[in-house]
């Protein structure tokens, strides 16, 4: 038997513990399910054994099936987990899951076939393959639905929502919740449901029924998913399963369930989510950082800069329980940006999304103040003043003479060079970038900013505390924009060619939607608001070169004063303090009389020239940026454009999807361009083409 399951016959209990770390994953290969089953034959065939004690090694019961393996080939002398979970429906003797931390996807559909289920309390239960593009495909559609009725199974599912013990509880899913250790409580009460006499409860065996109509449920149930999942096959696939769970014998919902799930498992949109659920915990390894190296505490936090990005941060730290002060030397600044921090919780709370009491929690860790010396207790300093380097560097030279000596030093710039800033201090090692994403206390992304002489100790730290307060890290180097903003810049210059040449703002966006992304790029520059962007390109124009092909439309709409939607208008109209985007003829108008002015002949534009444009120019420049080292893998910009720029999820990010459609497609997509008479600017990246050369692609 495998050494990744222990069992060991407790006086009547055969217990069977799964030693797979570090989340007990149910792998086939490396036969964790063949043990498991191999103990309850053995104890099946044991007369001294009355029952069956199932639990996880460490510090979980199991994540669910090995993920890694989806798409590999299996060992077929191994036992697949449909195999065990149908073998387990036909044992004699009770067996019962003892549950504790994340008990996912199979691993909760593998607790489900067992008979009984206590929890201690720090379970998390969740069945969230819809995340990664699939369905539970172990039963656990027709299970779930059997056990809590359908109008909550269904839910569970197609959000994927991780429940605690409690709730799990009250839902009916676990029979009994554990205080003290759980293996010993376990012992106890599967001795007594033993003695008891308790049945043997197969959920296969339930009886599935729900007062409303099953038609009128499952037709609202597609209508909503319909809205909301667009691109996404796998929630619609988990209605047709519940509806089969619904209508259906077991057996017969289990095969419409398998037929789903091998649909779902083989396309393009669950192998973009698996790659990004990879790429997520792989941006956390970061070259010359040791896994294990020594980390800075941060128990106390100071933010320079209460605007925008400033009162954003500092609720990203205060949501997550870290005091932070926030310190503008403008007093009036500092009252509105802690107005702001107000207006916002309260906001959420009105929302209903957020209890008073937490609001007030989080309020009381935010102190405000005027003074830059207050900055002497933190452990981590971050600057969010003005983006203007003379600025910056007079900061941290201030910074530098009143912070603790191993403070952290993290600047929240966005373009500016680190290492340039780094030097005006005497401990360059301890700056870092910390490139925050506006809204700083909604968005995701927090790109670390390594600069030249940051140490591996303060990249560690950076990296953990992005964590600590929910955000997804990843390091990247230092130039222009670092990843994200540098590659968007091509893609909307991009954008701003293709208006110059013939399309129009809302055909530009209404294609790039429809590829998948939430927004286009000029819905997005609205929402931004335009000033930000006016005010740097003002501040460029100097260093502009006279010849280089420069779009002024976005110019000649500030110069009116429509900013976006916090002026009513921008790219598009807003009407009444509506966010809904209405096309602006008067920009149209601008767009077209632009155009003849530069003597550009406007011509049609197809929406598969569009998004060809502006995705293989975020590829090429994504390219560009691995063969400078600036990010550290392709998967890592993946992360940031899945994170932090709407990239459609489904679609894996920019590198996975250049890799979907091939990368020669690509590269011949360029030479056209290049080609074109307004293609000057186009140039293959040599990484790409070296990669097409070795026959490789993206992340080999
Ligand atoms: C599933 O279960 C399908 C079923 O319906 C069965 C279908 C039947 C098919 C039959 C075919 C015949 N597998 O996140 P962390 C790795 S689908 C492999 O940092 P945490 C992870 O990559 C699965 N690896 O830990 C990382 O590796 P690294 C449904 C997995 O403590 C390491 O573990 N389950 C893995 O912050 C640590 O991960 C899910 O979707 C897995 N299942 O969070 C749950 N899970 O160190 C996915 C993790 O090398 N997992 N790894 O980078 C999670 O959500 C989180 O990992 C936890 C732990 C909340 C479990």
């Amino acid at each position: 038997m495998t050494e990744l399951i222990h069992y060991e016959v407790k006086g009547n209990i055969g217990a069977i513990k799964i030693d797979n770390p570090p989340v007990n994953a149910l792998s086939v290969n490396k036969g964790v399910i063949q043990g498991i089953l191999d103990s309850i034959k053995e104890g099946e065939h044991d007369p001294s054994v009355s029952g069956f004690l199932l639990l996880g090694a460490g510090k979980n019961f199991s994540g669910g099936a090995d993920i890694s393996e989806f798409g590999k080939p299996k060992d077929p002398d191994l036992a697949t987990l449909r195999d065990l979970l149908a073998y387990m429906d036909t044992v004699t003797k009770p067996i019962i899951a003892a549950i504790s931390g994340p008990t996912m996807g199979g691993g909760l559909e593998l607790a489900l076939t067992c008979h009984y289920r206590i929890a201690s309390a720090d379970a998390v239960l969740a069945l969230p393959e819809v995340k990664l593009g699939i369905l539970p495909g172990a039963g656990g559609t027709q299970r779930l639905p059997r056990i809590i009725g359908p109008q909550r199974a269904l839910p569970l599912m197609v959000n994927g929502d991780f429940i605690g013990a409690k709730n799990a509880f009250d839902l009916g899913i676990v029979e009994h919740l554990v205080e003290g250790d759980l293996y010993d409580e376990a012992l106890r009460w599967s001795r007594r449901i033993i003695k008891e006499g308790k049945p043997i409860k197969r959920a296969s065996q339930l009886e599935v029924s729900m007062s409303e109509s099953v038609d009128e449920f499952i037709g609202k149930a597609r209508e909503d998913i319909a809205s909301r999942w667009r691109g996404y096959p796998a929630p619609m696939a988990i209605v047709e399963c519940v509806k089969a769970a619904l209508t259906l014998p077991f057996s017969d919902g289990l095969k419409v369930e398998r037929e789903e799930f091998e649909k779902l498992v083989v396309s393009n949109e669950s192998k973009s989510l698996r790659h990004l659920f990879f790429s997520e915990r792989q941006a956390n390894k970061v070259s010359g950082v040791a896994k294990n190296e020594s980390q800075l505490a941060v128990n106390a936090v100071a933010v320079v800069g209460s605007g925008t990005m400033g009162t954003g941060i500092t609720m990203s730290f205060a949501n997550a329980g870290i005091p932070v002060v926030i310190i503008d030397t403008d007093d009036h600044n500092l009252t509105r940006g802690l107005e702001t921090i107000k207006r916002n919780y309260d906001a959420t709370v009105s929302k209903g999304k957020l209890s008073s009491e937490i609001r007030d929690k989080r309020i009381g860790l935010i102190r405000g103040s005027t003074k830059l010396e207050d900055v002497a207790e933190a452990d981590l300093i971050i600057e969010a003043v003005f983006e203007e380097m003379e600025i910056k560097k007079s900061v941290f030279s201030s910074l530098d003479s009143i912070a603790k000596r191993d403070a952290i030093l993290a600047t929240n710039t966005s373009t500016l060079d680190i290492n340039e800033i780094a030097a005006v201090t005497s401990r360059p090692e301890r700056v870092i970038g910390l490139h925050f994403f506006s809204p700083a206390n909604v968005m995701q992304l927090l790109e670390v900013v390594r600069g030249e002489k940051t140490s591996p100790s303060v990249i560690a730290t950076a990296m953990a505390i992005g964590k600590r307060i929910k955000k997804v890290p990843v390091c990247v180097g230092v130039c222009d924009g670092f990843v994200g903003n540098r590659m968007i810049h091509r893609y909307i210059r991009e954008a701003e060619y293709l208006i110059e040449e013939g399309a129009l703002p809302h055909e530009v966006d209404k294609a790039i939607e429809s590829f998948g992304f939430a927004m286009g790029p000029f819905r997005m520059g609205d929402l931004a608001g335009l000033d930000i962007g006016w005010a740097i390109r003002k501040r460029k124009s100097k260093t502009r070169h006279p010849d280089q092909r420069y779009v002024s439309i976005p110019d000649e709409i500030c110069e009116r004063g429509w900013f976006g939607q916090k002026t009513g208008q921008g790219y598009y109209k807003y009407e009444n303090g509506s966010r809904t985007p209405l096309v602006n003829e008067e920009v149209n108008a601008i767009v077209i009389a632009h155009s003849a002015n530069k003597g550009i002949q406007r011509r049609e534009i197809q929406s598969q020239e569009i998004v060809e444009r502006l995705m293989f120019a975020l590829v090429n420049e994504g390219a560009n940026i691995l063969s400078e080292g600036i990010a550290q893998r392709a998967s890592d910009i993946d992360v940031i454009y899945a994170f932090g720029y709407g990239f459609p999820r489904y679609r894996g990010g920019p590198m996975f999807y250049a890799n979907t459609i091939g990368l020669e497609k690509v590269a011949e997509g360029i030479r056209d361009f290049a080609a074109g008479s307004l293609g000057s600017h186009w140039v293959v990246s040599p990484h790409l083409l070296k990669l097409i050369e070795d026959h490789k692609i993206f992340g080999d």
